[in-house]
């Protein structure tokens, strides 16, 4: 009886805990991409007012030049976001250049400029009230250092959320031809999905940081693992296959990288 009454009350606390976002569900979809393929962010029971946020981080590819440009194409957002604004992250970039966002959605274009400061860049502006419909794009340019290998750029775009309540944002992405977009979607803060879309090829094991290459990046991301300064990844990450992340891990993919040991 007590435990019955026990189960209860846990259930009805974690009823409290979720409730404010329990309604929503987002998926993102398909796994694997080629370049200028759609994805899809499916989206259900998104209540009016929501603060609603969507993420997208890539890695940007640079081969012999160090001028990247990056883009979200033909977001159709099935709903209106009141008060937007747009919020990217370049690094690394030439210390005192230019980077630039622009948003553009029918006649409107919007350019945001700034100087970066060291190898990072910056840029949180206000796009005011984003109707229903089409944007034409996101995007983002600007300059690396020279002998860079790649840039990594995060933009969201938030806003109030008004309008139907299930829906699809489907969008194409240039500038990524191999790697991979993290999605990131939030409701009023919290995130309810995080999902990497792997572009031209599937994933490849080890690789965490999604840049279809198993290297320093990925020893460096498994070491802050251990010692719990970022996200554990399982099984990603589990390389010794014991349920966790731990120091046997970050040993293992070390020597896989230093070319110690033939497989992960
Ligand atoms: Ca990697
Ligand atoms: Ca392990």
């Amino acid at each position: 009886m007590k435990r019955a009454l026990l189960f209860c009350v846990l259930v009805m606390s974690l009823g409290l805990f979720t409730g404010g976002v329990s309604a929503v569900t987002v998926t993102v979809s398909p796994d694997v991409i080629q370049p200028n393929d759609p994805i899809t962010i499916t989206i259900m029971g998104l209540p009016n007012g929501s603060a609603f946020a969507l993420g997208i981080e890539s890695n940007i590819s640079l081969a012999d030049t160090i001028a990247f440009k990056f883009r979200a194409n033909q977001l159709i957002m099935p709903f209106a976001l009141q008060s937007a604004s747009i919020v990217v992250d370049v690094h690394p970039v030439e210390p005192g250049s230019e980077v630039c966002v622009k948003a553009k959605t029918g006649s409107t274009l919007k350019s945001i400029g700034t100087i970066s400061e060291g190898s990072i860049a910056h840029i949180a502006e206000g796009l005011g009230d984003i109707a229903t419909g089409k944007i034409d794009y996101l995007e983002v340019t600007g300059t690396s250092p020279v002998n860079t290998d790649e840039v990594i750029i995060a933009m969201t775009l938030d806003g109030k959320k008004s309008g139907v309540d299930t829906s699809t944002i489907p969008f194409t992405l240039t500038g990524a031809t191999n790697g991979s977009a993290l999605i990131r979607i939030k409701v009023d803060a919290v995130e309810v999905v995080t999902k990497r879309v792997w572009i031209g090829v599937g994933p490849v094991k080890g690789d965490l940081n999604g840049n279809q290459r198993v290297d320093i990046g990925d020893v460096a991301l498994v070491a802050y693992m251990v010692v719990n300064r970022a996200p554990h990844q399982v099984p990603a990450a589990d390389f010794n296959g014991n349920g966790f992340i731990d120091i046997g891990d970050a040993s293992r993919i070390a020597y896989f990288v230093a070319g110690k040991l033939p497989a992960l």
